[in-house]
């Protein structure tokens, strides 16, 4: 059985998972939101990473199945916890530039909302920077404009390692930059680390964005990060990716 076929059986078969990360302010010390991960559990493996599957299932074509029931299930559990009344202010969910690229994306997303009856600023699109490679900045405006008309967030993901343009960063209605963790590792004990990742920070903040860092793992990282007033966190320091049963416990040791 190849990958792409097992991958295709368990997305059908409802086998695979959301885990969620989450984001933390450290002014307020309180949760932000979380990233929703896709997870596939093997009986054999406990998970296959979606370092591997992904690429697979977007070079076959079935990210667009995979990525909309993520979307989904995302906006279904949003919503559960939205009215369970937990602290959060949304769920940010990756999106493949094969996704973006189909016509009518926008439909798709808006079914979703619907669906659930989630308020549209509770979603948050993770687009990576990779998105723009083959396209121009005019489609790229008019893709994001119509998800920005429903009134979702858009975050600009592995800011930093991609194909980045200052450029279309001061156009695009963006309102999150979040710096990948090439950036952040390891920032503290590098002077010339630390002096590049709060020039990052002041550049997103200054184009009206708020900036989040990834990868923030260890307590000098977290440290750094307050010092140079990030608006928040994502990282192994306060949680690795968990499933959505245990997101009331994380929250309890957070806030
Ligand atoms: O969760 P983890 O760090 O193992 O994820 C590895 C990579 O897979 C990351 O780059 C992450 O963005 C990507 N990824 C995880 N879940 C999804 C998803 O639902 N859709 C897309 N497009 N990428 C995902
Ligand atoms: O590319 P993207 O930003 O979507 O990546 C999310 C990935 O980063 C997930 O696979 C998640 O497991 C991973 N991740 C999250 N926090 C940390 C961290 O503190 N350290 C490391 N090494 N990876 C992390
Ligand atoms: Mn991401
Ligand atoms: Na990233």
């Amino acid at each position: 059985l190849s990958l792409e076929s097992a991958l295709r059986g368990s997305l059908a078969q409802g086998k695979l998972e959301v885990f969620y990360q989450p984001q933390v302010c450290l002014r307020r010390m309180k949760l932000k939101g979380f990233e929703a991960l896709a997870r596939w559990p093997d009986p054999n493996e406990g998970y296959i990473s979606p370092a591997d599957f992904i690429p697979i299932a977007e070079k076959t074509g079935l990210i667009i199945d995979l990525g909309t029931w993520v979307l989904d299930e995302s906006c279904r559990q949003a919503k559960q916890w939205a009215q369970e009344g937990l602290p959060f202010d949304y769920v940010s969910v990756n999106v493949s530039p094969v996704q973006i690229w189909q016509p009518n994306f926008e439909r798709i997303v808006e079914a979703s909302l619907q669906r659930y009856h989630l308020p549209p600023s509770y979603l948050c699109l993770e687009i990576t920077e990779n998105v723009f490679i083959g396209h121009d900045e005019a489609r790229m405006m008019e893709v994001l404009r119509k998800l920005r008309d429903l009134g979702v967030l858009l975050s600009l993901d592995d800011f930093g390692t991609g194909y980045s343009s200052l450029s279309y960063l001061n156009r695009l209605p963006f309102s999150q930059l979040k710096i990948d963790r090439a950036f952040v590792t390891g920032a503290h004990l590098d002077p010339g680390k630390e002096k590049l990742l709060r020039g990052m920070v002041n550049l997103g903040q200054t184009l009206g964005l708020k900036v989040i860092t990834e990868g923030t793992e260890v307590i000098g990282e977290i440290s750094l990060a307050r010092q140079i007033n990030c608006d928040g966190v994502q990282g192994f320091y306060y949680s690795r990716p968990v499933p959505a049963c245990d997101i009331p416990d994380v929250i309890a040791r957070i806030n």
